[in-house]
């Protein structure tokens, strides 16, 4: 059974049973962590005992603030729990886990659902959830439901909650910004959540080698026909003593050059192998863009990989990027 609403059936689900298995997607960020463990407190809260919040895995450096997040399971335990709580993903197989335990399985949840999935037998299994892909972050959701269940919202789940809301409406800039996100971070503020803290803790504490890195990464910054893009090499990577982890958000550094509609970041990550993330500001469908080197992801946000030495891989992407622009 799958609602945009917080049902009935989701806050019975809860008060009814005692046991809960809380997971989110692989690598996760501040939504997914925050959402689960914002989730477990409020269970706590209502006096439900046994919950664990799992994670395929571990918790990011930048993340550890979040309260609780110390208690984060690495491995699923072996008894069977009452509800399996899938959260901010919408696929089992995001959750990096296979044959999790639960006698009932519920999904809380902000990404737009496969297509045809009404008809899968894991949507039909559902005993409840709460889908809904206009929610900004999925601590909106559990913000709804743990509100919905009379539970008074105390500073350690308000910083969860903060932390997935500001991160996914990427520091209140994304159109997401909805007046309902604003109004519960607010709350959540009121509640004593500390954005500056927060966002210390989130946007202010790169790890120096990562900013060398970008240092020299940006250093490759070009421009042409709408579209600018950044390469990291392997021999960056080397100099700055930085890894992979090192560059997750560089492709929103050619985003943010004027004028342009598409940003692309090419990531070395073997002699002749590319990670490629693409942006759009909003013309053009990256995900077609990706799909096509058999990759994926969303309309404004995807990426792939292609082999090839980097002129030939930056030739062949920026290529389709150009022919995406001119179709739009
Ligand atoms: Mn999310």
């Amino acid at each position: 059974m799958t609602t945009t609403k917080v049902s009935s059936e989701l806050l019975n689900l809860i008060r009814r049973n005692s046991s809960f298995l809380i997971v989110g997607h692989i690598n996760p960020e501040a939504d997914s962590l925050g959402s689960s463990l914002a989730l477990a407190l409020g269970l706590r809260k209502m006096g439900k005992r046994d919950i664990c919040v799992l994670s395929r895995d571990p918790v990011p450096e930048n993340l550890r603030f979040l309260p609780s997040s110390k208690k984060v399971k690495l491995k699923p335990p072996r008894r069977e729990f009452d509800v399996l709580f899938i959260v901010d993903c919408n696929d089992p197989e995001r959750t990096g886990f296979k044959g999790l335990r639960a006698a009932k399985t519920a999904v809380i949840d902000h990404h737009v659902l496969p297509a045809g999935a009404g008809k899968s037998g894991f949507y039909r299994s559902l005993s409840a959830s709460l889908i809904d892909p206009d929610a900004a972050a999925t601590g909106v959701l559990v913000y709804k439901v743990l509100t919905a269940l009379g539970i008074p919202i105390d500073k350690n789940m308000a910083e969860n909650l903060y932390a997935a809301i500001l991160v996914d409406t990427g520091g209140f800039r994304y159109s997401n910004s909805s007046p309902e996100s604003l109004k519960i971070a607010s709350s959540l503020v009121e509640a004593g959540a500390k954005p500056w803290d927060i966002t210390k803790d989130v946007y202010e504490s790169i790890p120096f080698r990562s900013m060398k890195l970008l240092g020299l990464s940006l250093s490759t910054l070009e421009k042409k026909d709408g579209v600018a893009w950044i390469t990291t090499t392997r021999a960056m990577f080397r100099k700055a003593g930085a890894t992979a982890e090192d560059s997750e958000d560089f492709v929103d550094y050619p985003r943010k050059v004027k004028g342009i509609d598409v940003a692309v970041f090419f990531r070395q990550d073997g002699m002749k192998s590319f990670k490629i993330s693409l942006r759009s500001k909003g013309r053009v469908n990256v995900q077609k863009i990706a799909k096509r080197f058999n990759g994926g992801g969303h309309v404004a946000a995807a990426g792939c990989t292609v082999n090839g030495t980097l002129k030939e891989v930056q030739e062949k992407v920026l290529k389709a990027v150009r022919a995406a622009l001119k179709g739009s």
